[in-house]
């Protein structure tokens, strides 16, 4: 399942670069290309999902794999011990830009409250 004009799908296909730190046959972690942290990694499902709420909906196993790669990721990170964040904005009130499912990993750094 793709989209041909999502960004994040040319990125799962190797069509964009990026810089990769984890990747399994459905999922691939990248660096974020606007670093709110110290650490700031990007989990997705390679397969088009537009949010959240329609991966957990179509495919709740898919998810679950994205939850524990975003958890390997914040080990690979040294970020599991200090503490980290996982955020998925889904939906217009959310200020998701990129709508292809992706999970910020944020950490490295004491984050503060949670919403501004
Ligand atoms: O977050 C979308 C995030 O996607 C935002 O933090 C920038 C990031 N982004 C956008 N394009 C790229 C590329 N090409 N590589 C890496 N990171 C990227 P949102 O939750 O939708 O507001």
């Amino acid at each position: 399942m793709n989209d041909a004009d999502c960004i994040f799908c040319k990125i799962a296909a190797g069509q964009i670069p990026s810089t990769k730190i984890a990747e399994t046959e459905r999922v691939l972690a990248f660096r974020d290309l606007h670093p709110k942290a110290p650490s700031h990694v990007l989990v997705i499902p390679k397969d088009h999902y537009a949010n959240a709420t329609e991966l957990a909906a179509s495919d709740p196993a898919l998810a679950g794999d994205v939850l524990a790669a975003a958890a390997e990721v914040a080990v690979a990170e040294g970020i599991a011990d200090s503490g980290w964040r996982l955020i998925a904005n889904s939906g217009p009130d959310s200020g998701q830009d990129v709508f292809h499912v992706h999970f910020h990993v944020l950490g490295g750094k004491p984050l503060g409250p949670m919403v501004s």
